[in-house]
C-alpha cells in the first residue's frame, strides 16, 4: 500500500488548510524531482510526497482548540507525531468514499453546525446535548495517542478532548446498562457514499460499559490544537487507542446505553473478520492477513521497516485488566 502522490495535495479542492502557494510549491518540487530522472515510479512518488510534506505539514486554519496537558496514565506517547497533512489526507471514512484520499476530497460537504448528540437508553438523565454544551462539559486535554488501523498502518496524533466517562457520569446509567452504542451521522444529502452498499448505515460502534468508562476512552473534538477537520470525524468522534481504528466512530450523533451487545457496522458486514472487541492484538490475526506488524504512516520510504505491533497498541499496562480471564482469540 503506497500513499498516492495525488492524495498529498494536487487535486485537493480549494481546501481551507492548503494555501495555493503551498500546492504550487509542492508541485514544483515534484516536477524538479521528476526532471532529475529519479528512477522508478515508487521512488518518485515517495520523494515527491516528502517534498510535499515539507511544504504542507502545518496544521490548517481551522478554529483553535488547544487542550491542557492530560493527567491520564498512558495519554502521552513520546513517539514522533505524524505530519498533519498525512493525517488529514489518508483516512477511512466510508461515508465519503472507500479510497484513502476520498474523505479529504469529499468531506467538505459535511455540515457540522448546528450539531447535537443524543444521549439515551438505559440512563436516568437522557439528554440531547448541543455541541457547544458538550465542549464545555469538561476541560479539553491534549492526548498523544497512536491510532492503529486493522489494515496494518498506524499514526501518532495529538488529539484534543476529554474522557467519555465525564459525559457518561452526567447521563447516570442504570444498573442494567451493560453496553454503549455509538451511532454516527448518515445523511445522504451531505455524505455521498451513504447510499452505497459497502456498509449498513448509519455506521454504528459499541463498547462494553467498563471499556467506555476507561479514562483513555476519548471523546475528541480536535487535533493538533484545532477543531477536527471533517475527514477526521468532525465535530465530535471517539478515539479508543487500544482498539483497531474502526472502533473510533466519527461524527457522532447518538450515544445509547443498552443491556445487549450492539451489532456494529463492521461486525454486520463481516462477522468472521471483525469482532465486537477488536482490541489491537499482534497474536490474533485477521483471517486474511497478519496483525503482527504495522507500517507507520510517514515512514513508508523504500527502506522503512515495518514496526512490531504492540499488545493493546502499547496500552497494555492501562487496559489489560479489562480483559482478565477472557479468551481474546474467541472474543476478538
Ligand atoms: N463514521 C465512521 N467512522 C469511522 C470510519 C468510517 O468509515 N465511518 N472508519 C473508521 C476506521 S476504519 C478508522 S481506521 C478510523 C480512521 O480515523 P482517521 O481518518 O482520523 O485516521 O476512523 C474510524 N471511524
Ligand atoms: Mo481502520
Amino acid at each position: 500500500m503506497i500513499i498516492k502522490t495525488n492524495a498529498s495535495g494536487f487535486d485537493h479542492p480549494a481546501s481551507s488548510e492548503i494555501t495555493p502557494q503551498a500546492i504550487y510549491q509542492g508541485r514544483r518540487e515534484l516536477i524538479k524531482l521528476m526532471a532529475k530522472g529519479v528512477a522508478g515510479a515508487a521512488l518518485a512518488s515517495w520523494a515527491g510526497r516528502k517534498a510535499l510534506a515539507q511544504t504542507l505539514e502545518k496544521p490548517g486554519k481551522l478554529a483553535a482548540l488547544p487542550g491542557g496537558k492530560s493527567a491520564v496514565a498512558g495519554a502521552m506517547t513520546l513517539e514522533k507525531i505524524t505530519d498533519y497533512k498525512l493525517v488529514t489526507s489518508y483516512n477511512n471514512f466510508y461515508e465519503f468514499g472507500t479510497d484513502k484520499a476520498d474523505p479529504g476530497k469529499n468531506a467538505h460537504t459535511l455540515v457540522t453546525k448546528p450539531w447535537s448528540v443524543a444521549v439515551e437508553g438505559l440512563v436516568r438523565q437522557p439528554k440531547t446535548w448541543t455541541l457547544e454544551d458538550l465542549l464545555k462539559l469538561s476541560p479539553q486535554e491534549e492526548r498523544i495517542y497512536r491510532l492503529r488501523c486493522v489494515e496494518g498502518w498506524s499514526m501518532v496524533i495529538p488529539w484534543v478532548g476529554y474522557s467519555l466517562s465525564e459525559l457518561i457520569k452526567k447521563a447516570e446509567p442504570l444498573g442494567s446498562a451493560k453496553y454503549v452504542e455509538f451511532v454516527t451521522l448518515a445523511d445522504p444529502r451531505t455524505m455521498p457514499y451513504v447510499g452505497s452498499r459497502v456498509l449498513e448505515w448509519p455506521y454504528v460502534e459499541g463498547l462494553r460499559m467498563d471499556e467506555a468508562m476507561h479514562p483513555l476512552a476519548l471523546l475528541a473534538f480536535g487535533m493538533y490544537g484545532e477543531v477536527l477537520p471533517n475527514q477526521n470525524g468532525a465535530p465530535v468522534r471517539m478515539v479508543l487507542p487500544w482498539k483497531y481504528g474502526f472502533k473510533s466512530a466519527k461524527s457522532l450523533v447518538k450515544i445509547r446505553f443498552t443491556d445487549k451487545e450492539p451489532r456494529t457496522a463492521w461486525n454486520k458486514a463481516a462477522a468472521s473478520e471483525y469482532g465486537f472487541y477488536s482490541n489491537v492484538n499482534p497474536a490474533v490475526d485477521h483471517p486474511r492477513w497478519s496483525q503482527a506488524t504495522e507500517r507507520r504512516i510517514g515512514e513508508d520510504g523504500l527502506f522503512a521497516k515495518r514496526r512490531k505491533t504492540l499488545m493493546f497498541n502499547g496500552y497494555e499496562a492501562q487496559v489489560a485488566q479489562l480483559y482478565t480471564g477472557m479468551d481474546l482469540k474467541k472474543f476478538f
